[in-house]
């Protein structure tokens, strides 16, 4: 089993699964430039991270690979107690994360670049700080109480340990979310955490 992962990248959660679940795989670093060279293209035509190769068989979209992992591994619990609304409520929030809290950073990685008016594109950016704390907001609403997204540790979790990095890093406004804080505490002091960052050669 390989993973194909980019520092940082939303392909950082599928590495801190595989950390999870504890059986051997290998981690292929993949720069943002080589993402867009053929050999990595032959991988995955859209170019982007993450990629899995299980014996030879290509999975991309970070969701599938996720449940693909889980459903591999059912021992790790990542997808849930085996009942259907267990799946559907980790489904639920990784979709959130998915679809819609990663998209949401986009102007804040370059996508309004082409507008070419310094003022538009740091409206732009100011914009998505906005509406990414209103994202995080139920987030942490639904931490309240909680350890875990859905109460117990799954798929979902590492996601959104990413799309945090990218928070802080982007300067989005998570003053008083106190869950949030929490759980990026958790996270970083996690074995699983700890090494799948450092093989990515993260802080
Ligand atoms: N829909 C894809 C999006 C993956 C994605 O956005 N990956 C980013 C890194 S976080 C990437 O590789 N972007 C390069 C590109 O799309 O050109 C998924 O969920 O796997």
């Amino acid at each position: 089993m390989k993973l194909y992962t980019t520092p940082g990248a939303c392909s950082l959660a599928d590495h801190i699964a595989l950390e999870w679940i504890g059986e051997p795989y290998e981690a292929v670093i993949v720069s943002k430039e080589e993402r867009k060279l053929p050999a990595y293209l032959a991988i995955n035509p859209n170019g982007a991270v993450p990629a899995l190769d299980d014996g030879g068989w290509i999975l991309t979209q970070n969701a599938a690979i996720l449940n693909y992992l889980a459903d591999l591994y059912p021992a790790s619990k990542l997808g849930g107690d085996g009942s259907p609304r267990s799946r559907a409520e980790i489904n639920k929030w990784l979709a959130f994360v998915n679809s819609d809290v990663h998209p949401a950073f986009k102007p804040l990685f370059g996508s309004t670049s082409y507008l070419d008016d310094a003022a538009a594109i740091e409206k732009s950016r100011d914009d998505a700080r906005n509406k990414l704390r209103d994202l995080f907001a139920k987030i942490d609403a639904q931490l309240a109480g909680k350890d875990w997204l859905t109460g117990a540790r799954s798929i979902a979790d590492p996601y959104l340990y990413v799309v945090l990095r990218w928070a802080r890093a982007s300067e989005v406004d998570l003053s008083g979310f106190d869950n949030l804080d929490r759980f990026m505490r958790a996270m970083r002091a996690d074995a699983g955490v700890k090494k799948a960052t450092k093989a990515e050669g993260l802080a």
